[in-house]
């Protein structure tokens, strides 16, 4: 490491972030991705730049393969390769830090599948990982790899000696937010973003992030970054953050990407009071809990652009919710979704089938939940164990032998042996797909037609579908 290290020491470091996602390769991609440039690495550009560090990044989302990072590496030569890392991209990432190796740059990990398992990156050649939040420790990673220091022992850097795992003291999470630089957008092509999102819908829409974690304690996510930790910027700096955009960008449309957004209700109302006195001209979306968004509070929402919201509804019957440890009740989620329709915003239900506990009533409350709103948009997965949560260590022991490999996939496969075959989920899957298609065609053919389809489907599911593929299997415990 030292040799290559040491390379034109007396230059500031170089560091080249790469996003190793190709979207031809993600089978999700058409369904339901939507694409922005990962901000995580952008803030990470615009830290390390306002350090003193150089930086360019290759965002391999609409490349063909890999070949355009070796071609960056011969060009810029940087001292360190940082990668981020998701499930589906590991193989991906993997290549990179070879091709790093190839050309003599120190190789490091970071994001959500480097954070859950930074032996197996290690182990499968990167130099380092860091499993927590990037900016401070990537800085000092930099610098100490520049100046030829072995950077084992470094706060929030997990390293390989000797064949074990190295772990770095934890690094305390940044504290104030707004100290960060607005993201580094000219790293990445934005304009073929933006272009894009303007021929399919007209807008030119941008992704953009007021917090960093989440207080709540859903069993089944994973938040291996920032754990329950949860912080937020100033309402004042994120409308700066929205001005730049409109300005260098033409941006008239915001995904804000916080897992909630407004867990705070006095940050929430300043953030409308200065969108309703700036006037940006902004349209929206967010994702947010139902015991939050209560229906004049979407009022206001709605007055100053909101358009869309993605919503955690996961199961229509409480049992389940409580199960999940959701901290949610249904009367929320039905006040939420009737004031989402009168106020004419585009809902996205997340729903999920097979957590443990869960019986065929449970799915059947759940459809007739679905039945009762029809929102627009809809995903129902099936309940994917993340390793490093509760509901993963409940049902360890009964892992499929494509959990493994299918981590990346998620909510197409059951992955743990549940209460029903997995045939029996996917068929409940197929049944979503025509209550929302029989939604839909509500508008165009006449309601009883409608009805009565939905009621001999019905009669199908319970007299041939549900007998026939639930099997003998005895149901399995509940969740802890
Ligand atoms: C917004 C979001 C999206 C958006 C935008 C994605 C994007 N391009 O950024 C959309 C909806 C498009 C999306 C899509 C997908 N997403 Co997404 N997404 C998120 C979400 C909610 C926030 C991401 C974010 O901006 N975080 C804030 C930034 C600041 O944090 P960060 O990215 O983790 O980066 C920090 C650290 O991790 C670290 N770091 C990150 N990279 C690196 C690299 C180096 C070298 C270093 C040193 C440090 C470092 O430093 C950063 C700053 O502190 C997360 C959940 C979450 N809370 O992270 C899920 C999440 C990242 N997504 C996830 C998934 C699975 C996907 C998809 C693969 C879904 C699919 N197709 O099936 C796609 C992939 C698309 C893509 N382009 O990569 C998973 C990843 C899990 C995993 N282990 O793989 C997450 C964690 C959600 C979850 N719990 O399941 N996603
Ligand atoms: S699912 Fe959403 S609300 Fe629940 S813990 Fe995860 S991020 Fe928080």
């Amino acid at each position: 490491m030292t040799e290559r290290a040491t390379r034109r020491s007396d230059a500031p470091p170089r560091v080249l972030l790469v996003d190793p996602y190709l979207a031809r390769e993600d089978p999700m991609e058409r369904k339901f991705v939507e694409l922005y440039p990962s901000l995580g690495l952008l803030t990470l550009g615009a830290y390390l730049r306002a350090q003193g560090i150089e930086v360019a990044m290759t965002d391999l989302t609409f490349a063909r393969d890999a070949r355009p990072v070796t071609a960056r590496l011969r060009a810029f030569r940087p001292h360190v390769v940082g990668v981020h890392t998701k499930t589906l991209t590991q193989p991906r990432a993997v290549e990179i830090a070879e091709r790093a190796r190839a050309e003599g740059a120190f190789s490091v990990a970071g994001g959500p599948d480097a954070a859950t398992r930074p032996g197996e990156y290690l182990a499968a050649g990167f130099d380092a990982v860091v499993p927590g939040e990037g900016e401070g420790t990537l800085v000092e990673l930099a610098r100490r790899v520049r100046s030829g220091g072995d950077p084992a022992g470094l706060a929030g850097v997990t390293v390989r000696r000797d064949g074990r795992v190295v772990r770095g003291p934890p690094r305390p999470f940044l504290r104030d937010l707004d100290a960060l630089p607005l993201p580094a957008w000219d790293l990445v092509d934005m304009e073929e973003y933006l272009g894009r999102w303007q021929r399919s819908t007209g807008e030119r829409r941008a992704a953009v992030l007021t917090s960093r974690g989440c207080p709540f304690d859903c069993s089944w996510c994973s938040k291996p970054t920032f754990g329950r930790t949860f912080r937020q910027q100033s309402p004042e700096r994120v409308l700066s953050e929205l001005r730049a955009l409109a300005e260098r960008y033409r941006v008239n449309y915001v995904r804000f990407c916080d897992d909630v957004f407004g867990v705070s209700r006095a940050w929430i109302d300043r953030l409308l009071r200065l969108l309703e006195t700036e006037r940006l001209d902004l349209r929206w979306e967010c994702l947010a809990r139902v015991d939050l968004l209560k229906p004049e509070l979407l009022k206001r929402m709605r007055q100053v652009g909101l358009e869309r919201v993605y919503v955690g509804v996961e199961s229509g019957s409480q049992k389940m919710l409580d199960l999940m440890n959701r901290g949610t009740r249904l009367a929320q989620v039905e006040r939420t979704a009737e004031a989402l329709r009168r106020e004419g915003v585009r809902q996205f239900w997340f729903l999920m089938l097979g957590y443990p506990g869960e019986t065929l009533d449970d799915i059947e409350q759940t459809l007739q939940l679905f039945r009762k709103f029809s929102p627009e948009e809809y995903s129902v997965s099936i309940a994917v164990p993340v390793p490093g949560t509760r509901f993963y260590d409940h049902v360890k022991d009964r892992l499929t032998g494509r959990a493994r490999a299918s981590r990346g996939a998620g909510g197409t496969s059951l992955l743990y042996e549940a209460a029903y075959p997995e045939v029996l989920y996917r068929w409940e899957q197929a049944r979503f797909g025509l209550e929302a298609a029989l939604g839909k065609a509500r508008d165009r053919i006449s309601p009883r037609v409608v009805e009565r389809i939905g009621r001999a489907a019905d009669r199908f599911h319970a007299a041939v579908a549900t007998p026939l593929l639930v099997g003998k299997k005895p149901p399995v415990r509940a969740a802890p």
